[in-house]
């Protein structure tokens, strides 16, 4: 697994140099490199590559997708770190990119990482039908808004230090986090016109998402801020609203087993292929960064 993520993570940022040293040297270009390379496991595009590969989807096309969601990855992390919304110093073992270059630049940083993903994916290079390019393009603005990435962050900020029901955790965190693993999951399928498993995708990745954001927890709660290349300890400090805090760490560890194993029950319809998939699913919970 660690190997396959390697080169994923290595073929996914080689993209990335390529596109960022080929647009116009314009002056946050630095601090929009800083925040996007290297650094980063690259799980979403493990995701990607692993959906693609069960629905035979050339790499090339998959690729695009990846740095598309990289770059909205990236932008959410330097505006998440930003002081009026985490307020991080650190960030993937190194000063986050406002500490390094002023709030400010951070903010534009991050919109410009923002935009330039829909400029992937518009491009003409991204050689798809123009119908599923919409569809695409279509999901991850839905994705990346209010009734996504945004509103999830939105919800958790909210929620600090109030007292907040399982229920609502996890449409906070299925929100901040799972819709951009839904949207991991179901761009491969809509490249191979597989409408009909669109739905059942959309649910494996709400589902790993939320596994991926409970493992983020439990890193918080109990990893190594060295190891995690950010701090740690914080939710409980920020009184953040997390599955942990509400059912204990035992609980919760139970939960995100039965979701793990649910997750895994419905992958493996999907025979051979769906190996690295599951792969990944055991990978993104037992993490330590
Ligand atoms: C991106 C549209 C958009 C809005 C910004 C600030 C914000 C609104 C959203 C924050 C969302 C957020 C940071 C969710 C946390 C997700 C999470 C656990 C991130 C860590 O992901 P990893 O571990 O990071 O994959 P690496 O560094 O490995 O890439």
């Amino acid at each position: 697994m660690k190997k396959k993520l390697n080169n994923i993570a290595k073929n996914t940022n080689f993209f990335l140099s390529n596109l960022l040293r080929s647009q116009k040297k314009t002056d946050l270009i630095r601090p929009m490199t800083y925040g996007l390379l290297p650094g980063g496991k690259k799980i979403r595009s493990k995701l990607i590559m692993d959906v693609g590969k069960i629905f035979n989807v050339e790499y090339k096309k998959l690729i695009h997708i990846c740095a598309a969601v990289e770059c909205i990855h990236a932008y959410s992390l330097i505006h998440d770190d930003l002081p009026c919304m985490d307020n991080d110093n650190l960030r993937r073992g190194k000063l986050s990119t406002h500490k390094k270059f002023g709030e400010s630049t951070a903010i534009l940083a991050g919109n410009s990482l923002l935009t330039i993903a829909f400029e992937i994916l518009s491009n003409e290079n991204f050689n798809l039908i123009e119908k599923n390019k919409i569809k695409i393009i279509n999901l991850i603005s839905k994705t990346s808004g209010h009734s996504g990435i945004a509103g999830g962050q939105y919800s958790d900020l909210n929620f600090e230090y109030k007292k907040v029901s399982k229920k609502k955790i996890i449409e906070m965190q299925i929100k901040k986090t799972g819709k951009l693993f839904s949207f991991c999951c179901m761009a491969p399928i809509i490249i191979s016109n597989k409408i009909k498993h669109l739905q059942t995708f959309d649910k494996i990745g709400s589902d790993i998402g939320l596994l991926f954001q409970i493992a983020d927890d439990l890193i918080d709660y109990k990893g190594n801020s060295k190891k995690a290349g950010k701090k740690t300890k914080k939710d409980i400090v920020k009184g953040k609203a997390t599955l942990i805090g509400l059912l204990g760490y035992k609980n919760t560890i139970e939960y995100s087993e039965k979701i793990k194993k649910n997750v895994l029950l419905k992958i493996n319809k999907f025979g051979k292929k769906s190996n690295d998939l599951k792969e990944t699913v055991k990978f993104i919970l037992n993490r330590t960064k």
